[in-house]
Order: C-alpha cells, then structure tokens, then sequence
C-alpha cells in the first residue's frame, strides 16, 4: 500500500502545457511519477468540499466538453438528480477516440493514465456516482493495459474502492474495451454497447442525464474533459479562465497532422489560431502551401488558407462555418485532390454508418459510390446535382450525428473546391479522372 503524501509547492503557471506538461517524463505512468507532480491535490480539495460545490466550481470555470459538442461540463453535472431515490448514478468516460485525425486521448492516458483517474474520481464525487467506466477503443490495447494497471495501482494506495482516503466515498472503476465500431463513441451508441448490446444510438430525449446507463441517471464525459477538471481544483477557476477566451476557457490539446513539418499534439490556449500552431508545428511541409484542413476531425466542415486566422475556439470556427469537434486540425498541402480526400472519408462513414435508420444507411451507400465515380472521372455533372440531392437528404434528417458527418466533408468541399470536382470529367481531349494523376493524358 503506498501512502498518498501530497507535496505542497508554488503555483503552477497559468499557461499550457496543463494536460501534456509530464508526458515526456520518464515512467510518467506511474503513481509515484503522478503524486510527485502534484498528483491527486485536486482530488484532496474536491474532498473537502460539499459535491454540488464541486459542480459550482467547475461551472463556474466555463471548461466546455472536448470530445466534439463542446457542452458545458459543470451544467451537464448537474442535470444529475440528487436526493433519496435517485440513485444509482453512473459516470461514463468516453474514451473511444476514433474521429478521423483525432489521437489526443490515447497518448493522455498512455503518458498519465492518473490524471484520467484522478478526474474521474473528482466527477463521481460530484455528480454522487459509485460506480464508473472508462469505454476504450478496444484495438487500442496498449491503452488497455496502462489503463487497467494504473487502476490496480490507485485500488492498492486507496484511491479507489471504499472509503476513498478516509473520506467515506466509494468508487468502484472498470475499465472495459469496446469492439472497434465508431459508432460507439455516439454517447448512446456506447451505452447500449456497454450494458452488452450491439451499438447502436438510441433515441434522445431522454438524455442519459435522465436515463443513461441501465436507464440511470449516467453522465458520459469525454477524457481530455474529465482530465482537465483536477488542475482546475488545484488552482481555482480564475486561474483556468485567464487562459482561453470568455465563452471557451482554458486549454486544449489540437492535433496536428498530414502535411506538417512536425506532426503531433500541441497543448494551447483555447482561441490561438491555426497560423500560430502551424509556427510551432515548423509550418505546411517544406515547399508546399496550406490548401485545406480540418477543424475537428473529417466530421467538421473543412477550411481553407482562407481561414488561417480564425480562432480556433468553439465560436470563432462556428463563425467560419465549421465546428471545432474534436480540435484534430488534419493539414492537405497543393498537391492534394480533395476529391480523393473527400471520397476515402465518405468510404469511412458509409462502413462506419450503423444501419439503423434508412436516410444514412442507403445515403451512405450512394456517396460512396458517386464520390468513387467523382474521383474516377466517370460521373457527369447529372451525378454532381445526385451527390447534392443525396447529401441533402442524409444531413439533418439522419437518427445521430453519424449522417452530418458524412456530408459535412462533401458539401464543403463542393463549397470552396466545385471546379476541382469538375475538373475530374472527361474534357479537354482528356478521358476524365483525377487532374493531380501524372498518367492522366
Ligand atoms: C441533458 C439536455 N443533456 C445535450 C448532452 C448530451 C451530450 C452533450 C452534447 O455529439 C459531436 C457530434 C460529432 N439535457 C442536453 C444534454 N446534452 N442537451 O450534451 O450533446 P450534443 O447532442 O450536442 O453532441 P454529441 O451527441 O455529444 C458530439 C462531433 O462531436 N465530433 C465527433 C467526435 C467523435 C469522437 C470519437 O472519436 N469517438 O469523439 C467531432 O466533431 O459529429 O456533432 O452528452 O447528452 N437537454
Ligand atoms: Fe446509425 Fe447512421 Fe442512423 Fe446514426 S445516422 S443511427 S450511424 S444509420
């Protein structure tokens, strides 16, 4: 049994890294790595607080949902009924990252497995749940593994369990590997996965506030959500809100990848922009110029060079006509066809699509097949109006958020790139096909 012996010291910057600040440290996994960077003292204040104090607290920092919505954390506790009757209550972390270009969860929890825990004890706490579950993308099984064996470590130093740290709280916390579907990371979708069914959204409302896991009241946070609330009970939401922006606080990982100089992930101030993080990234690989990208992974309507400035804070991307999601900023230099990007994508979603309702079930299937005739150079401009017809008929009228996705990359391609599809026809004394293709004629 390790003692938990919190090391009081200065305070800590006001400036990210927060989340990333100890991956490069060595065996930065381990308990005793975590306590001595001052693991567990957000936990220890938490304690001493009343839950619905906790709730205020984190409310009152303004840190907003990182898994793609961008929902108030604070307010999403509190939907949670309290008082007799009302429990049990679950808390659900979701941790089925699997966006395409989204990969911050995954290295959080296999550099600081801790922070995750630590976090997720402060939500249980708060919300008066006994029982949590972290659902992780099951193909991940290196994550898995620092996962369970970081829980078997806090079990032994009586983090989790009964009578957490004398405090009379009890937490037990499973870590539980899903199947590989990305549908599973559709809050609903994932719980039906997890009480043992075949993944697939269920019908909102009720949100899982209301009935969630076992038709109990459920709060489902994403993991950089959940790891960002220990340093805010560590040093105070005055310190969290003097990074970020008014409406977006705080700090955030962005993903950089693609046609980076230096991919990876970059811990920032929510509303830096994407010119300030391609500086730090050594910029668009050398030679080459910016011509599209990504906000928050390919769900996100894609950007262009146009849009370098935009701050990337969950209103400065809506204002550019995209969504911050999931901050996976996917870089295409000059030499890339957005044709050919926009249709692997939609070959994603319509494998990814989970069949339950008609509009993105067949949608799906007939994006594909048209962007597979779009990138060819076998569709005519009658196929171009179907893709439009198409797409307009999966987005908004699909059951989830699954359906948007899949025509948010090809309705805003054909916004900023139209003549880059047409290109693709037959024309010029060519045969059609792909204009970026050395072998077309
Ligand atoms: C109680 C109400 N709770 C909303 C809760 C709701 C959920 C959260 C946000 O999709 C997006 C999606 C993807 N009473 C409530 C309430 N809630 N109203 O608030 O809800 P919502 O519907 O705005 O979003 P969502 O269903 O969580 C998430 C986008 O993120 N995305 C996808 C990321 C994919 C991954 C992955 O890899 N697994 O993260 C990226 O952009 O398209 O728009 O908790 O219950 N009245
Ligand atoms: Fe399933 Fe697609 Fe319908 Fe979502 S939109 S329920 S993924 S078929």
């Amino acid at each position: 049994m390790i003692t938990v012996d919190l090391p009081a010291g200065p305070p800590e910057p006001a400036e990210p890294p927060v989340l990333s600040r100890w991956w490069s440290e060595p065996q930065s996994w381990t308990l005793a790595s975590y306590l001595s960077h001052r693991g567990y003292q957000g936990l220890k204040a938490a304690l001493r607080l009343p839950p619905a104090e906790v709730i205020e607290l984190v409310k009152t920092s303004g840190l907003r949902g990182r898994g793609g919505a961008g929902f108030p954390v604070g307010t999403k506790w509190s939907f949670i009924p309290q008082g007799p009757g009302t429990t049990p209550h679950y808390l659900v972390v979701n941790a089925d990252e699997s966006e395409p270009g989204t990969c911050k969860d995954i290295p959080l929890m296999l550099a600081t497995p801790h922070l995750l825990i630590e976090g997720v004890i402060i939500a249980a706490h708060a919300i008066g749940a006994e029982h949590a579950f972290v659902y992780v993308r099951g193909e991940v099984a290196s994550v898995v593994r620092r996962l369970r064996d970081a829980v078997a470590e806090a079990y032994d130093a009586g983090l989790l369990g009964r009578n957490i740290l004398g405090s009379g709280l009890n937490l037990e916390l499973v870590i539980h590997a899903g199947a590989g579907a990305y549908i599973c990371g559709e809050e609903t979708a994932l719980l039906d996965s997890l009480e043992g069914r075949r993944g697939q959204p269920r019908l909102r409302p009720p949100f899982p506030a209301v009935a969630g896991l076992y038709a109990r009241p459920t709060v489902v946070n994403n993991v950089e959500s959940i790891a960002s609330v220990p340093s805010i009970l560590r040093n105070g939401t005055d310190w969290f809100r003097s990074m970020g922006t008014e409406r977006s606080p705080g700090f955030t990982l962005y993903s950089l990848s693609g046609h980076v100089a230096r991919p990876g992930q970059y811990e920032a101030p929510l509303g830096i922009t994407l010119r300030e993080l391609l500086d730090r990234a050594g910029g668009v690989r050398a030679g080459h110029t910016l011509k599209f990208w990504t906000p928050g992974g390919s769900s996100t309507p894609i950007l262009t060079a146009e849009h370098l400035d935009v701050p990337l804070d969950y209103e400065g991307v809506a204002e550019a006509g995209s969504m911050l999601g999931t901050k996976a900023l996917q870089i295409f230099d000059e030499t890339t066809c957005v044709v050919r990007a926009v249709a692997r994508w939609t070959e994603f979603y319509a494998h990814e699509s989970c069949g339950k309702c008609t509009p993105c079930r067949e949608g799906t299937y007939w994006l594909r097949q048209l962007m597979r005739r779009m990138e060819s150079g076998d569709a005519t401009e009658d196929d171009l109006q179907t893709l439009t017809d198409i797409t307009e008929s999966v987005v908004g009228k699909s059951f989830c958020a699954l359906g948007d996705a899949a025509g948010s990359p090809i309705m805003s391609s054909l916004e900023y790139f139209r003549d880059e599809y047409l290109a693709h026809f037959p024309g010029d004394g060519h045969p059609g096909g792909c204009p970026f293709d050395p072998s077309r004629a």
